[in-house]
C-alpha cells in the first residue's frame, strides 16, 4: 500500500513536468497557455486529469485487493452465490454521479465567463469562416483582411464568430478556442494577448476538402505597431514595388535585409519565426515559365480577366469591392497566401492563378491558365503580370 502510495505521488508530479517539457517544443499545443482564457481551460483539463487518476488508482487498487484475496486456493469450498447488494450499487451509483457534478460546475461556469462578449473597451474582431480560408473584419476601424490577423498585446480582443457556408471551428492553440462557428448564430469568444509573437490557428471542425487547409496567422504586436498596421490598412495599397520574374523566385539572389520591424507596420516575412512560415510543397507537374511580369498591365488584366474577371469575386481598395474571394487590398505584404499554405511571392501566386484547385483541392477559385480545357484561360505573360500586380499591393 505504502508503495502504491509512493507511487500515485510520483506519477501526479511527473505528468505535468513531461507535458510541460513536450510543450516547449511544440509551438501549436495547448498545454502551455498564454493568456487568461487559456489557463481557464487548462485549469479545467488539470481537474480531469488529476480526478481521472485518483480514479484509475482507487478502481486499480480495488482491483488487485480483490483478486488477491479471494483468488482460488486448493480444498476451498465453492463460494456462496448471492443474489447482490443493494447499498453496494447505490453507493457505486452515487459517487460519479458526485464525481460528474464536481466536474460540471467549473465547466460550465468557464463556458458562460468565456462566451459572454468582452466590455465595449475590448477591440472588437468579426470572424467569418469561408470554406476554406477567413476573413476578419475590424468594425472599429472600417478594416477587412483575410488569413493574418494582428492583434495588439494588453488588450482584450472580443471575437464575433460566424460562417458564411458550412460549420467551421476558431482556434488558436495558445491563446483561445476551440469555438465554433456556426449558421444563424453569432459565438463569441475573448482573451487578452500577453506578449508579441507569430501563432498559428487553425480550423477544428470538419468542413470539407480543404478542412486541413484552413489555417491563418495571428501576429500580436506592441500597441504602437498596431495603430500603425491599422493606419496602414485603412489606406489604399501602395503601388509600385518591383517585382521578380514570377517562374524564377529561387534561383534570384536573396532579398535584401528586410527593414527593421519597428518601422515596418506589417510583419516582415524574412524575420517570421520557423512555425509559422508558409511551406506547403507545390503540387508535381504545376509550372510557369520564366517571364517577368508587368504590374500596370496585370492591373488591367485584373479588372478584365477571361474567363472572368478577378474584380467579381475580390475587394481591392478604390478599385473593386467584390466580397466572394479574400480582399486582396495589401495581399502584397501579407506573409501567406491560400490561407496561410505558400508564401507570398511572384512565383506562388503566379501558380495560384493559374491553377488554384491543384495549389488547394476544392479551392472555390477557378483556374485561370489557358488549357484545353479553358480555352479561354490566360497565358503565362499574363499571369505574371497579375502576380507582379498582387505582389506590389504592399
Ligand atoms: C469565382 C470567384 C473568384 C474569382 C473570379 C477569382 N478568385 Fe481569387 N479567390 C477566390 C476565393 C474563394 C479564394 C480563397 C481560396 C482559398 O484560400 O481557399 C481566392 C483566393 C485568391 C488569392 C489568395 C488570397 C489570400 O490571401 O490567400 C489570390 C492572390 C487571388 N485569389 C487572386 C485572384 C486573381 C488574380 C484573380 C483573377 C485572375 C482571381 N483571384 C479570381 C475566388 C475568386
Ligand atoms: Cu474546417
Amino acid at each position: 500500500m505504502i508503495r502504491a502510495l509512493r507511487w500515485r505521488t510520483h506519477t501526479a508530479a511527473a505528468l505535468p513536468a513531461a507535458l510541460a517539457a513536450c510543450s516547449s517544443h511544440v509551438p501549436n499545443t495547448t498545454l502551455s497557455p498564454q493568456t487568461e482564457f487559456g489557463r481557464d481551460i487548462d485549469a479545467l483539463f488539470d481537474i480531469l486529469l488529476f480526478a481521472g487518476v485518483a480514479v484509475l488508482v482507487l478502481v486499480t487498487l480495488a482491483l488487485l485487493f480483490v483478486i488477491v484475496r479471494y483468488r482460488h486456493r486448493a480444498g476451498a469450498p465453492e463460494p456462496k452465490a448471492i443474489h447482490g447488494n443493494a447499498v453496494l450499487e447505490i453507493v457505486w451509483t452515487l459517487i460519479p454521479a458526485v464525481i460528474l457534478a464536481i466536474i460540471a460546475v467549473p465547466t460550465v461556469r468557464t463556458i458562460f465567463r468565456t462566451q459572454a462578449e468582452a466590455g465595449p473597451n475590448a477591440l472588437q474582431v468579426e470572424v467569418v469562416g469561408h470554406q476554406w480560408w477567413w476573413e476578419f473584419r475590424y468594425p472599429q476601424y472600417g478594416v477587412v483582411t483575410a488569413n493574418e490577423l494582428y492583434l495588439p498585446v494588453g488588450r482584450t480582443v472580443n471575437f464575433a464568430l460566424m460562417t458564411a457556408d458550412v460549420v467551421h471551428s476558431f482556434w488558436i492553440p495558445q491563446l483561445g478556442g476551440k469555438r465554433d462557428l456556426v449558421s444563424n448564430d453569432t459565438n463569441h469568444v475573448w482573451f487578452t494577448p500577453e506578449s508579441a509573437f507569430a501563432w498559428n490557428g487553425f480550423c477544428a471542425e470538419f468542413c470539407g476538402s480543404s478542412h486541413a487547409n484552413m489555417r491563418f496567422r495571428v501576429f500580436t504586436v506592441p500597441p504602437e505597431q498596431f495603430e500603425r498596421w491599422i493606419a496602414h490598412q485603412q489606406s489604399p495599397p501602395v503601388l509600385g514595388a518591383a517585382a521578380p520574374p514570377a517562374g524564377a523566385i529561387d534561383t534570384l539572389a536573396p532579398a535584401p535585409p528586410a527593414p527593421p520591424q519597428a518601422t515596418a507596420p506589417t510583419v516582415v516575412a524574412d524575420s517570421l519565426p520557423e512555425h509559422v512560415r508558409a511551406a506547403t510543397p507545390i503540387p508535381a507537374g504545376l509550372r510557369m515559365s520564366n517571364v517577368r511580369g508587368d504590374a500596370a498591365r496585370g492591373a488591367q488584366l485584373f479588372m478584365r480577366a477571361t474567363p472572368m474577371p478577378c474584380a467579381a469575386c475580390h475587394a481591392i481598395q478604390g478599385v473593386a469591392a467584390s466580397i466572394v474571394g479574400p480582399n486582396l487590398t495589401h495581399v502584397g505584404s501579407r506573409t501567406s497566401i491560400g490561407a496561410g499554405l505558400f508564401p507570398t511571392d511572384a512565383r506562388h501566386l503566379a501558380l495560384w492563378i493559374k491553377d488554384s484547385p491543384a495549389m488547394k483541392p476544392g479551392s472555390k477559385m477557378p483556374a485561370f491558365g489557358k488549357s484545353a480545357q479553358i480555352p479561354a484561360g490566360l497565358d503565362d505573360q499574363q499571369i505574371a503580370d497579375l502576380a507582379a500586380y498582387l505582389l506590389s499591393l504592399k
